[in-house]
């Protein structure tokens, strides 16, 4: 198997891209040509050394670029997706803060709380449907009755950080073993969480229903759940939870 030497990692997102330079790039055995890069959108212009230059993926002159000079694409949270071409020419990974399949899509710590489902993170090659490729590794972290959308999030990205050193000389040294997620799992969308975080006063239901909503919209600094009050004019919710230390 040829190791993988002109890389590309994309991504939209700073502190954990910063968190692949300080603390996976060291772990790795080999010089490998990194390049970064991340989505017309995005602000990231430099972390360390690595300047990012900005990639729209549905540009075909872009595609035929990387095909030409890329052999692995790493996604690290990059909210672009994946065209055909690409996929089927060139191996492209994604690190996913979510445990595949059962937390597929959009912020999956949020219907993790909701739904009670497992979660974790995930490392898989990339396929034509959102989180569904092979499987490289996953691992799942503990969510406790305590946990809001952050506390959850952030145990998550640190197992990101954790499996992504423990393999990632197999993966650019294409060493890694794969296999198929179980089945289709759960898949939501980022209007499923924008759809979560209208809540209707009128609603019935039971308490613990409430507490779960709340605590998985409560996210710090975003300002998610909200109701409408008289002049229509929007009411946003967090909840904070403390829990004792006797
Ligand atoms: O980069 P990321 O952690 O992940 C998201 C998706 O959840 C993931 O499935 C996808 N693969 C990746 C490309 O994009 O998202 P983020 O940095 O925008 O947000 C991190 C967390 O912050 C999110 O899980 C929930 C919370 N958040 C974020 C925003 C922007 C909120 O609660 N409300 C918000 O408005």
């Amino acid at each position: 198997m040829k190791k993988y030497e002109k890389v590309l990692i994309i991504t939209d997102n700073h502190s954990i891209t910063e968190r692949f330079v300080r603390e996976v790039i060291p772990v790795i055995t080999r010089d490998i040509n990194f390049e970064f890069a991340c989505s017309p959108f995005s602000n990231i212009e430099q972390v360390d050394s690595f300047k990012f230059r900005k990639i729209d993926l549905r540009e075909e002159i872009v595609l035929d670029k990387l095909i030409k000079t890329k052999d692995l694409i790493i996604s690290i949270h990059c909210k672009q997706l994946f065209p055909a071409k690409l996929i089927e020419k060139i191996n492209c990974i994604n690190v996913h803060p979510g445990y595949n399949p059962v937390n597929r899509g959009w912020y999956p710590q949020v219907f993790a709380i909701i739904n009670d489902f497992d979660i974790g993170a995930t490392i898989h090659e990339i396929d034509d449907k959102l989180d569904n490729g092979n499987i490289i590794c996953r691992s799942k972290v503990q969510k406790y009755i305590y946990d809001t959308s952050d506390t959850l999030y952030n145990r998550v990205v640190e197992e990101e950080i954790k499996i992504l050193i423990e393999n990632i000389n197999s993966i650019v040294n294409n060493t890694y073993k794969t296999f198929k997620p179980e089945d289709q799992g759960n898949l939501y969308l980022k209007k499923d969480f924008n759809d979560l975080c209208y809540i209707d006063m009128e609603q019935k239901g039971t308490f613990r229903e409430f507490y779960d909503r709340l605590r998985a919209l409560s996210h710090s600094p975003f300002q998610n759940g909200y109701f409408l009050d008289q002049n229509n004019e929007k009411i946003f919710m967090n909840i904070e939870i403390t829990k004792s230390h006797n």
